[in-house]
Formats: C-alpha cells, structure tokens, sequence
C-alpha cells in the first residue's frame, strides 16, 4: 500500500456495498492468541460496519466456524498450540469453507515461512504492524470477492436466476413475511409450452435462447421486489410479495401475452413460443412452501389441460 486510504470515503463505499449486497454485513472471524491486538482489530473493522467475532483457543475454531459463517477469516501465524497453517489446513477439510478467504495477519517476516504458510491454505499474507486503512482495505476486498463469488455461484448459468433450492428458501422467506406482515403474496409457476418440440424442431441450442428470452421477459416485468428462479429445465417459480392472486394473475397474462407476441428466427423459419402457468397464494393459513407450490402445480397442470397458452388460479 503506497496511497493511504481515506477512511470516511470507504466507509460510504462500505455502507453502500452493504445495501447492494443481500446477506447484511461482513462477517470476519480473527484468531489470535493475543486477544489485546484482536480486539484491536475487532474495534477497526467492527466500526466500520463489519461484524467481527473472535477465537483465541484454537480448540474452539471449528464451533466457531460453524456457528459465525465468516466471509473472512483472518489468521494468526503463531500460536502457542497450533500454527495458523495447521488451522488453516484443517478449516479446508470442510468443503463448505474452501472458498472462504484465509488472510495471514502476523509479524512473520521471513519470505520463506510466509510463501509456506499460504501454500498451505492461505489466500493472503499481511505483516503486523499495519495500518487501520490498510487492514479494512483487504479484509473488505476479499470479503467483498467472496460474496460476489457465492452469489455468482448460486445462480443458474443459462438464464442467471436463482437455482431451484434458493428459490423454494425465498418462497419460505415470503411466506413467512405474509403471516408477519399481514399481506397477501402469491407464487407462480410457469412452464413452456410444447418445448420439447422446441428442441426437437429448432435444436436444444435454440431452445436455450427460448429459455433465456423469457427469463429476460420475466425479469424486466416483475417488480424489483418479486424473486424469480429457474426451477427446472424449461419450468420457472416467481414469487410476489403483496400481491394477492387475482392481481398476480393479471401481471402474468400480460407477460403471457408479451411472451406469445415474441417471434423467434432461424435461418428458414419463424415461429412463437408460448407458457402456461399455475397461481397459488396463501389462502390456507397453515400453508407451507410445499403446499404453495404444489398447488400452483395443480393450477399449471389445469391450464396444460385448457389447451396450454394460459394462466390458472
Ligand atoms: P408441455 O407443454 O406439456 O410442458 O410440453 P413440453 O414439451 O414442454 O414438456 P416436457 O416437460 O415433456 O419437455 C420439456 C423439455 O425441455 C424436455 C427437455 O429436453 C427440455 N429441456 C430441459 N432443460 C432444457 C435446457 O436447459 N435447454 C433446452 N434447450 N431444453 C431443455
Ligand atoms: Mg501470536
Ligand atoms: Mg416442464
Ligand atoms: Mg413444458
């Protein structure tokens, strides 16, 4: 670090990643022996709207692990049980925090121990002393890679939804803000029409961009508030908070009418597409997210039967 950062500057920038980003603040994890120089770094990072907890008996650290879920884990290299190495190379035992960044914090200074200790498991070395601009810069950095990171990986490559799991969590999430809040919210399942002829005509490399368009569609005509995910192969679930069936009804025909109005070209044809779909809302008080979406089911497997192309409540 040669240009030292301005604090209350990247403080904004913090508070505004934190609004961007789903999943509150950073969480980072510090072991250190010294628990002086720990809460040190506690107070640095924890006044700049991380939240920090700490470890300083070794024994404690994958209890720890399991119940803080670090974006970061900052590392100390000596300690009087174990190395910070040896702890870093049991934290990658457990595939769930492969990707969570280990960030050496120590006075070690010889390049060799040092380059040791990250082929071991690290992501990255810092030599103490440093500076408070300086630690907040590189925690926030790898905190903030890693977030992008899972947050990438839970989506779905094809279209960039959420993936059948997150979807249903977000059905759970929704359901239970309804009951709190005292709102209606519906879910919907939508399904394309006659795909497989899709890609039995025009090829499953053209039935991907089928797919793919009407992600698009969905996504530019729902709220910013609704969640969308793919939920299998050509098969999406949406789900709309405040809003009751018969309103989300009426979204989803205008999308049904936007989706039909697509043309599609190949080299020698021209064609359309179209969906069907089910609603569901809470009508049952006592309905879970099962429930909910079987029953949007029911309602899309009734609009197959209608003669597809429509939408089912
Ligand atoms: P229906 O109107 O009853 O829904 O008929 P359908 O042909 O759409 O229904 P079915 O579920 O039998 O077929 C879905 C097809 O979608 C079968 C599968 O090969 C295809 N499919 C699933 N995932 C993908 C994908 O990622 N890309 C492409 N191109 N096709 C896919
Ligand atoms: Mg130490
Ligand atoms: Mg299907
Ligand atoms: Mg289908």
């Amino acid at each position: 670090f040669t240009k030292p950062v301005d604090l209350p500057s990247l403080e904004s920038r913090l508070e505004r990643s934190f609004n961007n980003h789903q999943g509150g603040p950073f969480r980072v994890l510090i072991i250190d022996d010294d628990a002086e120089l720990a809460a040190r770094y506690q107070l640095v990072l924890g006044n700049n709207g991380m939240l920090v907890d700490t470890v300083s008996d070794p024994n404690l650290l994958l209890e720890k692990m399991h119940n803080f879920l670090p974006d970061v884990v900052l590392m100390d290299i000596s300690m009087p049980d174990y190395s910070g190495p040896e702890l870093a190379q049991v934290i990658r035992l457990n595939d769930d925090w492969l990707r969570v960044p280990i960030v050496y914090l120590s006075a070690e200074t010889n390049a060799e121990r040092q380059m040791d200790a990250l082929l071991k498991a690290g992501d990255d070395f810092i030599t103490k002393p440093i500076s408070d601009s300086a630690l907040l810069t590189t925690v926030y950095a790898r905190a903030q890679r890693a977030r992008m990171v899972s947050e990438a990986l839970a989506r779905d490559s094809l279209t960039g939804l959420l993936k059948h799991a997150d979807i249903k969590e977000q059905v759970d999430i929704e359901i239970e803000r309804a009951r709190r809040c005292q709102q209606p919210m519906a879910v919907a399942m939508i399904d394309i029409d006659h795909f497989k002829s899709v890609n039995d005509q025009y090829g499953h490399a053209f039935g991907d961009n089928v797919i793919r368009a009407l992600s698009n569609l969905l996504r530019q005509r729902l709220r910013k508030v609704d969640r969308l995910g793919r939920y299998g192969g050509e098969e999406f679930v949406a789900v709309l908070p405040n809003c009751n069936t018969t309103d989300a009804w009426l979204i989803l025909e205008e999308i049904r009418e936007a989706f039909n109005a697509l043309q599609f070209s190949t080299d020698e044809h021209t064609f359309c597409c179209s969906f069907s779909a089910g609603i569901s809302g809470c009508e049952e008080p006592e309905w879970d997210c099962d429930e909910l979406l079987d029953q949007a089911d029911r309602q899309l497997y009734r609009a197959k039967h209608a003669g597809r192309n429509r939408i089912c409540s």
